[in-house]
């Protein structure tokens, strides 16, 4: 127990909590202004510790980021051994050991460490990494002090994506059998998984095997300048946005191009070219181009995941493999996506809350689970069974050869998707892949289906917390009446859809609508968040049509 006595001691004479905002451990881990955190990234280090520990030893990620929120916020988020999120039980653990006094720090670890039965003479094994903030270095070192109080065994990886820090966390875990922990082990991973996918075809048809990139001005940007040295000739990419002149995510990256639905500054767009924007730590990503008339078109997650579900479908379908297939979106899936997906592809769906370790908690459920969020969030996993069957087929005697053929390809997805989490970097190979075989251009990929128009919109409410939802957070609870007022306004227009919800990383609440045009979609947002405003409590300006 002295190390617990020291973690208060460390922690009252170098990181005091100097504020009494309350921190929450939200969609995304702890996000707020970076000035907000020191106590909070010494704490979560002595967290982390006693997660190892709880957990026998094994590795816990802590990944330093604020991801698509302005620069002057920070973050920083728990990876669990699987490389998945932090259990949602933990999250309250977190939430009140970062926010209890300095002088209630021990006693917060030690009913903690009671409560749980937690050994203290296991050895804790971290890993960290950090985005590329300006604030994001002052509070590693704020992380390290509370992992060596811990007495903590760490690698320090610097500067990394968020999801190839989820990634190092299970390949530890897994002795290195899901991958090799470094970052060479990563490119080489996706890159030779990439390749020989790209090996067994050739271009063809309306397909053109180059891209221009905004990365963000983030870390994106830097990674995937690393990755195309491993990708050799099979496509070329233009970095945009790749943080030499302009500030993180500031009229760019892949939350601006979707929330504003126009192209990010620093990237002109033109007739024929292929782009899409990853976020500020690269675990989401979206496309666009213009189309003959020059009018911007978006492909989101849901396009991503229609995409990436109907190509597996395919492939399950020709190695006869007898696997269910399923996808998981949220309320904000854009209605005609979820349509297509009943209609078309004839795949379960699932709708679960916001935040990605809802939406991997569910597809885990599915042999093979596709989910994404409509920002662009998402992956694939793959079941053990689905692997061992993928396996057993390919060195099986007597398999029809486009049978074998089919799981081979399989096996190369299952190699080039990171199963831990969202990932834009391999989200964007595994897009290149489906659209050559396919001999797709954008255009013909975004023919599948019509977006419905949708729009969202932030209000600034004194207490986001005034809204409570349910139904997948498709309808609001609280305060009193405002369903019913959003129920009216849906009722008034064509194909109409909309709700509201508080952010998770971000101090406002969120409203998305969407309805047969562009103006009645935009119409609707409005009259909703006038709503939210008048309801709940908005502050500052009321919002203006
Ligand atoms: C995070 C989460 C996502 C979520 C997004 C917005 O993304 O990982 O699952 O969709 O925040 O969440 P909210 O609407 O609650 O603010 P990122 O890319 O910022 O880590």
């Amino acid at each position: 127990m002295e190390v617990v006595k020291d973690a208060g001691k460390v922690g009252k004479e170098k990181h005091p909590r100097k504020v009494d905002t309350w921190l929450n451990y939200g969609t995304a881990g702890f996000r707020a202004r970076a000035e907000l955190l020191d106590h909070v990234l010494y704490r979560i280090g002595l967290l982390a510790a006693l997660r190892s520990k709880s957990k026998g030893g094994v590795t816990i990620g802590v990944m330093i980021t604020a991801s698509h929120n302005p620069e002057c916020d920070n973050g920083v988020k728990l990876v669990d051994p699987a490389g998945e999120m932090l259990e949602a039980s933990w999250e309250k653990h977190a939430a009140h050991l970062a926010n209890v006094n300095d002088a209630d720090v021990s006693e917060c670890l030690k009913s903690l460490i009671a409560a749980l039965a937690i050994d203290l003479t296991i050895q804790p094994n971290i890993v960290f990494a950090r985005d590329t903030r300006p604030s994001s270095e002052v509070l590693a070192q704020s992380l390290r002090d509370g992992l060596d109080v811990m007495q903590t065994h760490y690698t320090d990886y610097g500067v990394l994506t968020t999801p190839q820090l989820h990634y190092m966390v299970r390949c530890h875990n897994t002795k290195g059998q899901y991958g090799e922990a470094t970052e060479d082990g990563y490119y080489k991973k996706l890159s030779t998984a990439f390749i020989n996918l790209r090996g067994q075809k050739s271009v063809s048809g309306h397909y053109q095997p180059h891209i221009c990139i905004d990365g963000a001005n983030g870390v994106g940007a830097l990674k995937m300048a690393q990755m195309m040295t491993y990708l050799k000739e099979t496509i070329t990419v233009d970095v945009y946005n790749d943080g030499k002149q302009g500030k993180l995510n500031d009229q760019c990256g892949a939350d601006y191009v979707k929330i504003q639905q126009m192209a990010p500054q620093g990237l002109t767009l033109g007739l024929g070219m292929r782009c899409a924007s990853f976020d500020g730590d690269a675990d989401r990503i979206v496309f666009y181009y213009l189309d003959q008339g020059e009018k911007f078109c978006l492909l989101d997650g849901d396009k991503i995941a229609t995409l990436i579900a109907g190509y597996l479908k395919e492939l399950v379908t020709q190695s006869g493999l007898d696997l269910d297939l399923g996808l998981v979106q949220t309320a904000y899936a854009n209605g005609s996506s979820t349509r297509f997906i009943n209609n078309k592809l004839h795949v379960p769906v699932a709708c679960v809350p916001t935040g990605v370790k809802h939406l991997h908690q569910r597809a885990l459920q599915f042999d093979i689970g596709v989910y994404f969020e409509a920002n662009g969030h998402g992956t694939v996993l793959f079941s053990e069974k689905a692997e061992k069957k993928v396996k057993e087929l390919i060195i099986g005697t007597g398999v029809p050869e486009d049978q074998r053929l089919a799981a081979l390809r399989l096996s190369a997805v299952i190699d080039l998707i990171n199963q831990t989490v969202g990932d834009a970097v391999s989200d964007l190979l595994l897009v290149e892949t489906v659209l050559l075989d396919k001999g797709w251009s954008i255009a013909d990929w975004n023919a599948a289906y019509t977006d419905l128009p949708n729009r969202q919109l932030k209000v600034k409410v004194k207490d986001r917390t005034v809204i409570q939802t349910t139904d997948a957070e498709r309808r609001a609870t609280a305060p009193a009446g405002l369903q019913t007022e959003i129920d009216n306004l849906v009722a008034l227009y064509n194909e109409a859809r909309a709700f509201v919800r508080p952010s998770g990383t971000e101090d406002i609440v969120r409203i998305y609508a969407e309805a047969d045009t562009r103006t009645n979609a935009d119409k609707l947002a409005y009259e909703v968040s006038v709503q939210v405003y008048q309801l709940a409590g908005g502050i500052g300006k009321m919002p203006t049509p």
